[in-house]
């Protein structure tokens, strides 16, 4: 490996800054369309979700808080803000990003902020606009939309149209958002609908976000892309454009798989770091990193630290990459040495510098090793194994 690198104090101060929202529903039982594998130690409650977060957040140190989906985690609305708060003070780990349902209500069969209907659309509206309420009381600066929208055959619906109510949907919820709040416009090619989806691609989430106002910013979710785009460019973009609002990391082999990140391409996550690692200090810290998976086969708990440590490793490689010397092999088009240097930093083994950071911050070296040690994954499957049950998915 190559001399010792100028930059290693740089990227530890890199992993301090580099925090990451986890989901709630990651820790429940979910599956797939063909059905879900019940796990003993799988969250049954909102108190359990908040006890796997603080768990992983013990381990990690990189994980304060976490996102929650409005219907699964608050099926009473704002109602159960007092409840929410509660379990914030006792665990220290803090709401985060609000993420509306519309996807689940029987009324929302041929859209929601798309839907024919202006009735039907008046009724999603008014569930964007509790999810602003809610993220309002408990401080949280993101209201997370993704979009189902779409529909399964062509002439069915007219694009044109719901472009039009949607647009229109996105600038009333805007417009009920506080100064320091922010709307994040996640797009997704297709799935559930399977011949359009109402926000398919960056292209169509950038001008809903700038069409709905000033705080709306578009979110990537990683594992939303077909084959062979090419993500980090997409990012490039968008952080030129200052429309950047976050991420859900997770991988994909052929879909939406909600994959660990990494698990298929980690050299792709690392690219992707490494364009956002040139983002300005302004940019960065309107980056939101959160996690977007659930996984049905891994344990819920051991997956997520596998997914934090994972983003984690790949973060401190990409923060390795001799950023002076690369511009100027990048000026002079040394192909080789610039590809060198840029995958040279990839194979890098940064393990020793992640155990440094952690040991110096008081956590274990290696969080995965400390949690099947800690007896906490065999202490919540005993607790919580009566009270698993098949719910339907993302219960
Ligand atoms: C599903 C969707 C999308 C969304 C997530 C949480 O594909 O990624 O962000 O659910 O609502 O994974
Ligand atoms: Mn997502
Ligand atoms: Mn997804």
């Amino acid at each position: 490996m190559s001399e010792k690198n100028p930059n290693i104090e740089q990227s530890m101060n890199a992993l301090d800054a580099f925090q990451i929202e986890i989901p709630s529903w990651g820790f429940a039982n979910t599956g797939t369309r063909f059905g879900k594998f019940v796990q003993s130690g799988a969250a049954t409650s909102i108190a359990e979700k908040f006890a796997d977060a603080a768990e992983v957040h013990r381990l990690t140190g990189a994980t304060p808080s976490m996102a929650l989906h409005v219907l699964w985690d608050m099926p009473g609305g704002i109602a159960d803000a007092a409840r929410i708060e509660s379990l914030v003070r006792a665990t220290g780990i803090r709401a985060g990003s609000i993420n509306p349902n519309l996807f689940q209500d029987q009324r929302f069969k041929f859209g929601s902020l798309c839907h024919p209907s202006a009735e039907v659309r008046s009724v999603a509206v008014a569930h964007m606009i509790d999810s602003v309420r809610i993220a309002q009381r408990l401080g949280s600066r993101d209201i997370s939309l993704w979009l189902p929208d779409g529909s399964n055959y062509p002439g069915t619906q007219s694009i044109r149209n719901r472009i039009a109510w949607l647009q229109e949907a996105l600038s009333e919820t805007h417009a009920q958002m506080a100064a320091d709040q922010r709307l994040l416009v996640e797009y997704k090619p297709f799935e559930p609908a399977f011949y359009h989806t109402d926000i398919a691609d960056w292209g169509m989430a950038l001008l809903l976000a700038r069409g709905a106002g000033p705080r709306a910013r578009v979110l990537v979710d990683t594992g939303h892309h077909y084959a062979a785009q090419n993500i980090e460019q997409i990012v490039a973009w968008l952080l030129h454009a200052g429309m950047l609002g976050g991420f859900h990391f997770n991988d994909r082999r052929y879909a939406d798989d909600d994959l660990t990140l990494g698990s298929i391409d980690p050299y792709q996550v690392f690219r992707i770091f490494a364009e956002i690692q040139l983002a300005t200090p302004a940019e960065m810290a309107s980056i939101a990193f959160m996690v977007d998976q659930s996984h049905n086969l891994k344990p819920k708990v051991e997956a997520m630290v596998q997914t934090v440590v994972t983003a984690q490793e790949l973060w401190l490689k990409a923060a390795s990459i001799h950023r002076e010397q690369l511009a100027q092999f990048q000026q002079s088009c040394d192909l080789v040495a610039a590809e060198e240097l840029f995958r040279g930093a990839f194979f890098a083994d940064v393990r020793p510098q992640l155990h440094a950071w952690r040991e110096a911050r008081g956590l274990p070296a290696e969080p995965l090793h400390a949690l099947r040690a800690s007896g906490y994954l065999e202490r919540i499957a005993a607790e919580r194994a009566s009270r698993q049950m098949d719910r339907g998915s993302y219960a």
